[in-house]
């Protein structure tokens, strides 16, 4: 369970100078992605559960029911963060082992698991930050409608007052949503994720639900819990033309449109984009949005949480009827997922929303990559790929101080190879390796410069 002691010999070369003493370095992961034990201690099923179990679905039919065992090995992972010398860790909760029935009241044997973990943490000197909704609906919910139906909103901010009042005085970093376009989108339109629906009038009474269930559980979070700093996660993308002309920037309308706007603008009390209920007017009217749906969505917040991977490069489509907008690549090296490596994008996507949003403090809550990652005879894995991946990040990071952005941390995405998503475990995104037959964690060589920088941090911050 032990880190390997040696060193990664990549220098940091002084990049930890280049971030305040009290800038929060961290590593981030999902409860479906990692904890397994599935039906433990009266945990439901989730939507994740039942998609796992469609055949199809998931590459090669991998399933979350054991994932990292991280459910029976907590205490053993908490130990590894406070090895590497993580400053905080960004987890999130299952709703579905807190509130079983995604109704009434909590759960105890659930909410233990997650009352241990903060205890477990904050004994390690780590600071918990806790995502509400990180994809793993009860699967009665959906059986109810899902996100597509107002009431899973409702049931939401319920939700999220029993965590805040079981563990808000200790827990004082909340996100509600995960990345909800992805809730919304993938779940409902592309159906790529659970619950696999295709129907985009759906996705978009979905992504409204989303919003408004975030708003109302700002409010339940802050009655039950007057000290937490509350945020939200979106997934942003920086979006470029592929070439010059009308059409061109019409494709980048859109795209930043539905991906971007379509969730920065309500949060921001701004409602929704005219250029994109245009654009989705022959999708539906939007009559799921009710009066004073767009104040409650703007809850003030204390921080942005902003998720980045890569670039959006657009065109318009060739293809008539399609979606109006062709993807394109610029022959970037790429990660194992295919996503093209580009550190400028961050730059350019955290100093977009200082330049057209109200001032919020913002926090790089997941940033990583998968690479094809080798375990060598002795036992240890050199991945320099992703030490170059964050290395180049955190450089893009510290250019956003530089340049004044109110910039508060960064979470690696993820603390260890996990499950991913319909990907199954074939993608690994792990700074720690995770051996899948053994459940053995080895850190990376990335886990060691990472753990090397934060040390240097560290020693920055002790004068020494
Ligand atoms: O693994 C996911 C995570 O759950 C949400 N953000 C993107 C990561 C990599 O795909």
């Amino acid at each position: 369970m032990s880190p390997n002691p040696t060193h990664d010999s990549t220098p940091t070369n002084g990049l930890a100078g280049s971030f305040p003493a009290d800038f929060t370095f961290g590593v981030a992961t999902s409860s479906f992605q990692i904890e397994g034990a599935v039906d433990a201690d009266g945990k439901t099923p989730s939507i994740w559960d039942s998609f796992c179990a469609e055949p199809g679905r998931v590459i090669d039919g991998d399933t979350g029911e054991v994932a990292v065992d991280h459910y029976r090995r907590m205490p053993g992972d908490v130990e590894l963060m406070r090895e590497l010398g993580m400053g905080a860790y960004r987890f999130s909760i299952s709703w579905p082992r807190v509130q079983p029935h995604g109704t009434g009241p909590g759960n105890a044997a659930g909410i233990g698991f997650y009352d241990r973990l903060v205890d477990e943490l904050l004994a390690a000197g780590i600071t918990p930050w806790a995502t509400l909704y990180h994809w793993d609906l009860p699967v009665e919910l959906e059986q109810a409608g899902g996100w597509p139906v107002r009431e899973t909103a409702e049931r939401f901010a319920e939700y999220a007052g029993i965590v805040a009042e079981a563990l808000g005085d200790r827990l004082r970093h909340l996100i509600t949503l995960n990345e909800p376009w992805c809730s919304a989108f993938l779940g409902y339109a592309s159906g790529i994720h659970a619950p696999g629906r295709r129907d985009p009038a759906a996705a978009l009474a979905a992504s409204h639900h989303l919003l408004l269930g975030h708003g109302m559980a700002v409010e339940a979070i802050r009655a039950a819990a007057p000290d937490a700093q509350v945020g939200i996660t979106l997934n942003l993308y920086p979006t470029d033309p592929a070439g010059e002309g009308e059409g061109y920037a019409d494709a980048v309308r859109r795209i930043d449109g539905l991906s971007n706007r379509w969730f920065l603008d309500p949060v921001f009390g701004r409602g929704y984009p005219a250029d994109v209920v245009a654009d989705v007017a022959h999708v539906t009217d939007l009559a799921f949005v009710h009066d004073g749906d767009t104040d409650r969505i703007a809850a003030p917040l204390d921080f942005l949480g902003v998720n980045y991977y890569t670039r959006h490069v657009v065109a318009p489509s060739a293809y008539p009827g399609t979606n109006a907008v062709d993807f394109r690549f610029r022959g970037y090296p790429t990660t194992a997922t295919g996503w093209e490596i580009d550190p400028d994008g961050l730059y350019d996507v955290v100093s977009r929303v200082r330049d057209d949003y109200p001032s919020i403090p913002i926090v790089l809550t997941e940033n990583g990559a998968a690479f094809d990652d080798e375990v060598a005879d002795d036992g240890s894995v050199h991945d320099p790929d992703r030490v170059a991946f964050l290395r180049e990040h955190l450089q893009a990071a510290a250019r956003l101080l530089k340049d004044g952005v109110d910039l508060r941390g960064y979470f690696a995405w993820s603390l260890m190879d996990n499950f991913e998503w319909a990907e199954g475990y074939a993608k690994r995104f792990g700074i720690v390796h995770v051996d899948y037959a053994t459940q053995r964690r080895t850190p990376k060589s990335s886990a060691l410069w990472y753990a090397a920088l934060l040390r240097e941090h560290a020693g920055g911050i002790l004068g020494t």
